[in-house]
């Protein structure tokens, strides 16, 4: 509802109720009216009828009166027999005359209104003319014996009535007749002295034997006779008829006239009639009817108006209402157009967080259509984790507590696409202060996320190469000791200056340079493990930041690879360029505890690198440099040692202790390096595992002593050789298959081959190795457990090992025969292995007190320096030849 309709409402309201009111106002005028104008007008009807029938008395009355006066004159027995006289002609005419007139006179004065009186003798002859002349036609009205009234009719421009009345004589025979003349102007004042009389209303006397009308109002004074056939003559008839009556008629002039009319008493066939115009009769009906009606007109319109002042504040209600609406439907309009012109996404969420409305950019950002979103939360339909990587229960945590929450969040479009966007979520409170809607805004953030990336990129790499830049590599150090403190790991940082590069650009150009300092940070990318930093440090130097490294051969083993791959030649536009480089390595914590004094230890290093003339590495301490240098050496030879075959088996007699019958022999693995002369397996063995050449060396070992023993078995030899599997083979499934290979390669029969395992190997992984070891037992081989009693085997997985032999550890054996704890270790050892079935081997045995004491215990094999060293093939042949002289019942 707009304000000009609901103004047009408001006036139609005031209109329509004041209409009612006046039509009701109205229908109670006219309900009042019409019974209050019949009562008034049949009031009035009455009254003028009582006036009519009042005068026609009057009137009555006069002409009665005047046949009085004539009937008295003529009854007058002096001159009455004066006339009989004459009559009898005994007396003249002078002598009637002079007898009668006086008296006659006399009689005649007592009547005011006595025009003239004229004596008819009896043969109706005038004898006696007093007063009035009287027209001789006029005098033929003398005939009946009882007074007759004729006229009204005009004599000498007067109005008269004649009145005829007979003179009688004693015995009752006419003698002649009286014929009086009244003036009716006499008969118009009585009648017009009626205080009833009204200015413009005509009395009409008539007279039906004669036709006559005659009419008297106030400008007539006397009266005046009318023509006759005038309208109103009709009710004069009906009057003289006898009927009292009122009626309207139409006078020739089309005025209406109210006529009442009535016959004159005790006067047959006279009547009168009262005419006034329509409008005066209705005057006073009117005149009655005005005070009810102004009474009612008064009410009415106070109804009216107070109606209006009753309306009036509820229709300025309304259309104050009406304003309000239209102002508030204009600001709906405006919010509307606001909402939907948002380039924010704007969605409207009741308060349980399920989405009620979406604008048209919240389509145009997230792909979805109101339709789908409508009925999901925010957090379902659009995926929402804030930025911080939490969830949306934390953004409604802070709405919750603070009523909005601000902030970046990662939103996922309709098609799976993730993007950054701003979120504002402000909650809306009803009147209690709860939320009663929530207004979430979302904006795309993506382009400026790009664009601050892209300015953080810049501002953290080199142009040129693309690596993090020094800012970013003091930021990502300071990252790096700052997790090696809280996790006690060591951080390397290697310092690389290419060497020489001055010379690239002086003879290439500083393009050509700039190209080779990409190749070479591109080698040098793609060298390193991805989650350590390379960055560009300024000019050809960059750093490598190592975290999470064992130790400095660590470093040092980058060092080499980075170097390697700098030392391949670089072919740019047709040169090819040998670019080398120094590196310098700093350690922490040991050299330096901050990012600053790491990088200058390195620096300095590389400078040191630089002086021992280049393509080469150092650390800061000489002495971490040293140290590294020989196992880089120690790591580099064994990797060549094999396809060098610089590795040999050296073999180690067994015995039987109780005849030092030879046995079988134990293949031990010796490093025959160029320069270092022998070296030991614990000095090589655990840099192989390290380095990942155990696998090779134990397959090696392995074949190397079957081919070995079967060598020997076929010279006539046959010894059981025992050889040592490292944890890595033990824990390999392919043990099976290795051990087979080797047994099918070499042709041994698998009851001379003996894998030794140790204790701690197979307490690493028991269930494993239980199932693996009984597969490889199925080939026929024997097992042994090494350096038993020094893994604190159970005895539940003991017995669930396929095994053949314990070799007591040599440092029970050592206290043997002095030491009770290692004597009962061995005994409890011995009984144990009785008791499963079980061999028993001791090494280590160096003295005949020993052996003594390991005959004594029942021990039942044995191997270490009182039996012989472990010695290359060729030296075992010559010790066998001279054990079996040494022992010619064995
Ligand atoms: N092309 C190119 N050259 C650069 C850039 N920044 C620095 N250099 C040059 O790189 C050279 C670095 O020189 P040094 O490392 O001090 O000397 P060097 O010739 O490499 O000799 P040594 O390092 O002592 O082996 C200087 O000649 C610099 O001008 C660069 O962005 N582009
Ligand atoms: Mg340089």
């Amino acid at each position: 509802m707009n304000l000009a309709y609901s103004i047009r409402l408001q006036r139609r309201i005031r209109i329509y109720a004041t209409i009612g009111i006046l039509l009701t106002g109205l229908l109670v005028a006219i309900a009042t009216a019409i019974p209050l104008y019949h009562d008034a007008h049949d009031r009035a009807a009455t009254a003028y009828v009582e006036d009519a029938r009042a005068r026609a008395r009057s009137a009555g009355q006069f002409i009665g009166k005047a046949h009085d006066i004539a009937r008295q004159i003529a009854s007058r027995s002096g001159i009455r027999d004066q006339l009989e006289a004459y009559n009898r002609w005994e007396i003249d005419r002078s002598e009637l005359v002079e007898y009668s007139a006086p008296r006659i006179r006399d009689a005649l004065s007592q009547g005011r209104n006595i025009a003239g009186l004229v004596r008819l003798d009896q043969g109706n002859d005038p004898v006696i003319e007093i007063g009035q002349q009287i027209p001789a036609a006029l005098l033929q009205i003398a005939s009946s014996k009882e007074p007759v009234a004729c006229g009204p009719l005009r004599i000498d421009d007067k109005v008269m009535l004649l009145v005829s009345a007979p003179v009688l004589s004693r015995d009752g025979v006419r003698a002649g007749t009286d014929i009086l003349s009244f003036e009716m102007a006499a008969l118009d004042e009585l009648l017009n002295n009626d205080p009833k009389g009204e200015h413009n209303t005509r009395q009409l006397l008539f007279n039906s034997t004669d036709q006559a009308v005659v009419e008297f109002n106030r400008l007539t004074p006397g009266g005046r006779l009318l023509d006759a056939g005038q309208p109103e003559q009709a009710f004069l008839e009906r009057a003289a008829g006898g009927m009292t009556g009122l009626d309207e008629f139409e006078r020739s002039d089309g005025s209406a006239s109210m006529v009442a009319y009535a016959p004159l008493p005790e006067m047959p066939g006279w009547s009168l009639a009262l005419v006034t115009p329509a409008r005066t009769f209705d005057t006073p009906v009117l005149v009655r009817l005005a005070s009810p009606l102004l009474m009612i007109t008064l009410l009415v319109l106070g109804g009216a108006w107070l109606t209006a002042r009753a309306i009036r504040p509820v229709a300025d209600k309304v259309v104050q209402q009406s304003r309000k609406l239209g102002e508030m439907s204009e600001s709906m309009a405006l919010a509307a157009s606001v909402f939907e012109g948002s380039p924010q996404a704007v969605l409207i969420l009741d308060a349980t967080h399920h989405i009620l409305e979406t604008n048209e950019a919240c389509h145009t950002i997230t792909g979805f259509g109101l339709a789908e979103l409508r009925g999901r939360t925010m957090c379902q339909a659009l995926c929402i984790s804030t930025d911080e990587g939490g969830m949306c229960s934390e953004l409604w945590r802070g709405v919750d507590e603070a009523g909005e929450w601000h902030g970046e969040v990662r939103l996922m479009r309709r098609y799976g696409e993730t993007f950054p966007a701003w979120c504002s979520i402000n909650a809306v409170l009803d009147g209690s202060g709860k939320p009663r809607h929530y207004i979430a805004m979302l904006s795309d953030i993506s382009d400026k996320k790009q664009a601050e990336d892209r300015i953080r990129h810049l501002a953290q790499h080199d142009p040129l190469t693309g690596l993090p830049n020094r800012s970013l590599l003091a930021d990502r150090l300071e990252h790096a000791l700052e997790r090696g403190r809280r996790s006690e790991n060591r951080v390397a940082l290697l310092f690389i200056d290419l060497d020489r590069f001055k010379h690239v650009n002086d003879s290439l150009g500083h393009p050509v340079g700039d190209r080779l300092l990409q190749e070479v940070a591109h080698r040098l990318h793609s060298t390193v493990r991805q989650q350590d930093t390379l960055a560009r440090q300024g000019g050809d130097e960059f750093v490598v930041i190592l975290e999470d490294i064992e130790g400095p051969d660590d470093a040092a083993r980058v060092a080499v690879k980075l170097l390697s791959t700098l030392e391949a030649p670089v072919i740019l536009d047709g040169h090819e360029i040998f670019v080398g480089g120094s590196i310098g390595i700093s350690l922490f914590p040991s050299d330096g505890d901050s990012g600053e004094a790491l990088l200058r230890c390195a620096d300095s290093a590389m400078y040191e690198a630089k002086e021992q003339g280049r393509s080469t590495y150092r650390f800061y301490t000489a002495e971490q440099t040293r140290i590294s240098r020989e196992r880089f050496e120690l790591e580099s030879g064994l990797r060549r040692a094999i396809e060098r075959d610089e590795l040999r088996l050296f073999y180690q007699p067994q015995a039987a202790c109780a005849n030092g019958q030879l046995v079988g022999v134990e293949a031990l693995v010796r490093w025959q390096h160029p320069e270092r002369g022998l070296v030991p397996p614990d000095r090589f063995i655990p840099l192989a595992e390290e380095i990942g050449l155990i696998g090779q060396i134990g397959e090696w070992v392995l074949n190397t002593a079957c081919a070995q023993a079967r060598q020997w078995a076929q010279a006539g030899h046959p010894l059981r050789v025992a050889v040592n599997l490292s944890s890595h083979q033990v824990s390999q499934d392919r043990l099976f298959d290795t051990v087979k290979a080797a047994l099918d390669r070499t042709g041994l029969s698998p009851s001379q081959l003996e894998l030794e395992i140790t204790e701690g190997h197979v307490l690493k992984r028991v269930e494993e190795c239980i199932v693996e070891l009984h597969r490889v037992k199925t080939l026929g081989v024997s097992l042994a457990i090494d350096d038993f009693g020094t893994g604190y085997s159970s005895l539940s997985y003991l017995k669930r090992l396929p095994v053949d032999r314990l070799k007591i550890d040599r440092s029970f054996v050592e206290g043997i025969p002095d030491d009770h704890d290692d004597i009962s270790i061995v005994a409890t050892i011995l009984s144990m292995a009785r008791n499963l079935g079980m061999g028993v081997i001791a090494e280590g045995v160096e003295t005949p007190a020993q052996i003594e004491h390991l005959v004594a215990a029942r021990c039942g094999e044995y191997q270490g320096y009182l039996l012989g060293k472990p010695m290359p093939p060729d030296a075992l042949q010559d010790w066998m030849d001279r054990h079996r002289a040494n022992h010619p019942d064995a």
